[in-house]
């Protein structure tokens, strides 16, 4: 509670924004589970990033402290302190404690609005069990803690210092978050992000949370070039990255390109250091003119007479595009997804003029990715005439579908469940201890193709690939329907060893590269079998982990006999049917595409042909390779 008895109708207003944002957290922080406890962390990063765009500040540093508080620092200008005159407030208490009220003390230059981000601040502040605002500026320390967003004492000087910038601490809140646990994996990934899209600024993050604290410094003054390196690191390069950067019209941009010889391709987005899941304007601008100045010099050089589409020039490409502009509308199902019309020309022409004199200055790179194109249409052409065999089959045979598919009975897709199962053995138990009404079964045998290694002709004539587009019945490709799917629940089950996870890794692979909108509607799972059968006279019981193991031992006291599960084969179909199948007692896994880069990453990784990132990876990853890859 507040201490002052005399409330000025601004501080109602005040502790009734505080209010609002602590009664509905989600619509300013998106959710209360782990995103939205780490967008605090984003939220007060953001504004020293902000603070780094305007040329004031080189280093920002982020700490996780034991007692699961957070401190963000920087050397930029400070917020300012002086008295604001209408309210007799410091402008740091109006910083912190009014909503939206940041932009009013400076006219950002590329103020964010829509989305979850600027938000603000006095959000996290709200949010907070308590904040504290220090501030080194004009030689003095200025200091204010506050209570759930509420203010202890008004803001006073401390001290003197030699220092400029800006630590906000802070401790989220637990009556808000459903998680506290900051996780530091999570957190690097976007400050590696930041620091890639903002060179020369040096973000530090500490660990101090055990005995042992550690830290990672994000520091590329390549910026996006160091970028595309990074995402390529385990890939074939063709050439040095192409980076150019430049305003226009209120649009500045900035883009990176590399090839390398992969099958797959991916532009990377964002906007005033958002990422753009969903693309936009921006990304169309750019892919319009990459493809354009391609076909420029394909038809200008007279290199050959065919010519490419968009997809063709995607081949092997990695590129990343950053813009920032003054009010980005951001819309689609994720907010992510950029709207505004002017800004597709803008980049059109700015890109299509920088190709235009890479290539022209640089004959040999252009003549490296103009092969590489040329063989995809080649490809694409092929993989048309493997696609119409398989189009013919789904179109005109509708009723034809694979032999080795046990179907259901029941034919309302939101009803119906097609499990894709390892090997024969378990194959036939899944087929005795399935509801026939609802699951169908279809077996895998045999080695899967790789489909990061392959190109895209062999894939459409990989025998377990056919059945399985055949199966699922919304074809591929350009004739691809999502709803056309016969089952609305695919669900991937493999072994629980590493062969298992190989083929569960190799099946997402192609989910991801070929069918990524059944991720997106929230149609594939992965089964989870137990691991182990523990036994004690005529009970048994199930453990799906090691920590229920160990539960179930405790529960039941020992003596007990415990199996270990290798295979989903060494159920037997009733076992199966409990454990796995069953709606009411299974569990399942629903795979989502949270974040394309990410998963693009790991499969290249562990597909890829460049066996010492994957090695290093795996060492990395050991413990976690099991969790990552579903
Ligand atoms: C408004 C105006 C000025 C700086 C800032 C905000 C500012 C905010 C944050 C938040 C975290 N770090 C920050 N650093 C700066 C400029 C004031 C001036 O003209 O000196």
């Amino acid at each position: 509670m507040v201490e002052e008895l005399d409330y000025s109708a601004a501080d109602i207003q005040i502790l009734e924004g505080l209010e609002g944002v602590r009664r509905r957290p989600s619509m300013y922080i998106g959710d209360t589970g782990k995103r939205g406890l780490h967008h605090l962390i984003y939220e007060v990063t953001d504004n020293s990033i902000d603070e780094a765009m305007a040329g004031f500040c080189k280093n920002i540093e982020i700490i996780l402290k034991p007692d699961g508080s957070v401190s963000v620092r920087d050397d930029g200008r400070g917020i300012p302190t002086e008295i604001h005159k209408a309210t007799g407030k410091s402008a740091l208490e109006i910083v912190t404690t009014v909503l939206h009220a940041g932009g009013k003390f400076e006219k950002k230059a590329y103020q964010v609005s829509g989305g979850l981000h600027g938000v603000g601040i006095s959000v996290v502040n709200a949010l907070s069990e308590w904040m504290e605002a220090e501030i080194h500026r004009g030689g003095k320390t200025y200091f204010q803690r506050y209570s759930r967003g509420i203010p202890e004492k008004s803001v006073g000087i401390t001290g003197d210092t030699e220092y400029r910038g800006t630590i906000i601490r802070f401790k989220p809140d637990q009556s808000i978050f459903q998680t506290l646990e900051f996780d530091y994996d999570y957190l690097s990934e976007r400050l590696r992000e930041l620091a890639f899209l903002n060179k020369g600024v040096r973000i530090l993050l500490r660990d101090e949370r055990t005995d042992e604290p550690k830290e990672t410094e994000f520091f590329y003054e390549g910026g996006l070039s160091q970028f595309v390196e990074y995402l390529n690191r385990a890939k074939n390069r063709l050439h040095q990255p192409f980076v150019f950067e430049k305003e226009s019209s209120g649009v500045s941009m900035e883009y990176a390109v590399q090839y390398t010889d992969a099958y797959s391709g991916n532009v990377y987005s964002f906007v005033n250091n958002i990422k753009t899941i969903e693309g936009g304007t921006h990304v169309t601008g750019f892919k319009s003119a990459l493809t354009r100045s391609i076909n420029d010099y394909i038809k200008n050089e007279k290199i050959s007479k065919r010519k490419a589409g968009g997809d063709d020039v995607l081949e092997g490409l990695t590129a990343v595009i950053s813009i920032k502009i003054a009010d980005p509308q951001f819309e689609g199902q994720t907010k992510t997804k950029l709207g505004n019309s002017d800004v597709k020309g803008i980049v059109d022409s700015l890109v299509y003029e920088s190709l235009k004199t890479y290539f022209g200055e640089n004959p040999n790179i252009a003549k490296t990715i103009i092969q590489k194109v040329l063989s995809a249409i080649e490809a694409r052409e092929a993989a048309q005439k493997a696609k119409e065999v398989i189009r013919r089959k789904t179109v005109f045979e509708t009723s034809i579908l694979p032999g080795k598919l046990a179907d259901c009975s029941e034919i309302d897709p939101q009803k119906t469940e097609l499990f894709i199962v390892e090997g024969d053995s378990a194959g036939g138990s899944c087929k005795q201890g399935r509801d026939r009404k609802f699951q169908a079964i279809l077996p895998l045998r045999g080695k899967i193709l790789n489909v990061e290694k392959a190109p895209i002709h062999k894939v459409f004539k990989s025998d377990t690939i056919k059945s399985t587009i055949l199966s699922l019945g919304c074809g591929v490709g350009d004739d691809f329907d999502i709803n056309k799917i016969r089952y609305h629940k695919v669900i991937i089950a493999t072994d629980a060893d590493v062969d298992g996870s190989h083929i569960r890794t190799l099946l997402l692979t192609l989910f991801y590269r070929y069918f990524k909108q059944i991720i997106e509607a929230g149609y594939l799972y992965v089964a989870q079998p137990p691991l182990y059968k523990i036994k004690k006279g005529k009970t048994e019981k199930y453990a799906y982990n090691d920590a229920q193991l160990k539960e179930v031992i405790a529960e039941l006291g020992d003596p007990v006999s415990i199996q270990r599960y290798k295979g989903l084969g060494e159920m037997n179909p009733e076992q199966l049917w409990t454990t796995t199948m069953d709606p009411e007692t299974r569990t399942l896994k629903k795979v989502t595409i949270e974040d394309a880069m990410q998963a693009d990453e790991l499969f290249t990784i562990l597909m890829g042909s460049d066996v010492g990132p994957r090695r290093e990876f795996i060492e990395k990853y050991a413990a976690q390779v099991k969790n990552l890859d579903v």
